[in-house]
């Protein structure tokens, strides 16, 4: 067996230091913070039974022939049923055994970017429905639960996505509408996004501007004090980073001792204009039965929203906010269904500008 201890600024990256030297199958034997020239940092001390090999087949037809051969199989499987499931059920959708209504509302969602998984559950529905409205399909596929204190009973409140999706601008935002809205709620703002220095400085900044609580979540240890303090906050904002590649967000809420917190929700952070492809990456990469909710940023750069659409179908999840906008002022809004469907049908953004 081969031992080493591995530092570095915040656990993420110092857990990626492990991954590049001793590769996946390392075990962690301890993972603690620990101060290098008065500087918090961590460390990890992993090991691993024998040193992984390096890959060897290096031409161009031995790497295409692994990677089809060996990725994540299944995966690729599923998607084949999947696509060959909606191939059987297109010529059963005939357009014209819907309303002439029904019908422009389907041909108006396509056009929305609603995708073929959702358009057959609506067909669906709206057969089974008989003549009746979209709307009354529609609604039961879209929840809102708004993002304020009082309809959130957790105190921890992560926030978890793609890199620049809109992570910190999100926290902050919310944050200031509030304190502003409830001068008296005790908010507290942390940050575990120790390595990348802008999305930390924010937060540090705009809590001392508002006398905010502020802390730093650089491993485990620190969420243990942080959750010894809670009770004198009503919420705890916490600001993760981007994760690495092949790190699902499970894997991370694990390494830093969130995974079985019974106080956390995870908010997901996206923007409507990612592809289909990265959705489907999304939805499995950050599943999570701590995931609570959807936060829905940039809507002011998309011009189709049915991903709003997909997305709950595909993860059942609501949608908490909306941001549409890149300044820090009147940019977001705790989300509401009604918003939702003005987005969807009418492009309107929740401060009533429509998208071209
Ligand atoms: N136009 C527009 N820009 C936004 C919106 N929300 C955030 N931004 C901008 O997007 C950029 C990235 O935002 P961040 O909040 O730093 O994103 P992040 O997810 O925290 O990024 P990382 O921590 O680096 O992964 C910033 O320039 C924000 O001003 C929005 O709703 N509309
Ligand atoms: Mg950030």
């Amino acid at each position: 067996m081969r031992m080493k201890t591995f530092r570095a600024s915040t656990s993420t990256a110092a857990f990626a230091k492990v991954k590049a030297e001793l590769g996946d199958e390392a075990v962690i034997l301890s993972n603690k913070t620990v101060r290098e020239n008065g500087i918090k940092c961590c460390e990890i001390v992993a090991a691993v039974e024998s040193i992984p090999s390096p890959p060897h087949r290096a031409t161009r037809t031995a790497v295409v022939e692994d990677a089809l051969g060996e990725t994540v199989g299944w995966q690729r499987e599923w998607s084949q049923i999947k696509s060959q499931i909606m191939a059987l059920m297109k010529p059963q959708m005939d357009p014209d055994r819907l309303s002439p209504k029904q019908k422009t509302a389907m041909e108006y969602l396509e056009r929305e970017d609603v995708n073929e998984a959702v358009l057959a559950k609506i067909y669906c529905s709206l057969r089974e429905n008989g003549n009746g409205s979209i709307m009354e399909v529609l609604d039961p596929m879209l929840r809102a639960v708004p993002f304020e204190p009082s309809r959130w009973s957790n105190t921890f409140h992560a926030f978890a996505g793609p890199g620049g999706a809109g992570k910190t601008s999100s926290l902050v935002r919310l944050a200031l509408k509030i304190k502003k809205e409830n001068p008296g709620t005790r908010l507290c703002l942390a940050t575990a996004d120790g390595g990348r220095g802008k999305g930390r400085l924010v937060l540090k900044h705009y809590a001392e501007l508002t006398g905010l609580a502020f802390r730093e979540i650089i491993t485990r240890d620190d969420l243990a004090l942080l959750q010894e303090e809670a009770r004198q906050f009503d919420m705890i904002l916490v600001d993760l980073p981007g994760l690495p590649a092949k790190t699902s967000l499970d894997q991370w809420l694990t390494l830093y001792g969130m995974k079985n917190m019974k106080d956390l929700s995870v908010h997901l952070v996206l923007n409507p204009y990612y592809s289909p492809a990265q959705f489907n990456r999304f939805v499995e990469k950050y599943k999570s039965e701590q995931l609570a909710s959807v936060i829905w940023t940039k809507l002011d750069e998309a011009c189709t929203f049915g991903a709003i659409l997909n997305m709950a179908f595909a993860s059942g999840l609501p949608v908490s906010a909306l941001s549409y906008g890149p300044g820090l002022k009147n940019s977001i809004r705790a989300a509401s269904e009604e918003m939702v469907w003005r987005l969807l049908f009418m492009r309107t953004l929740p401060n009533g500008e429509v998208q071209p």
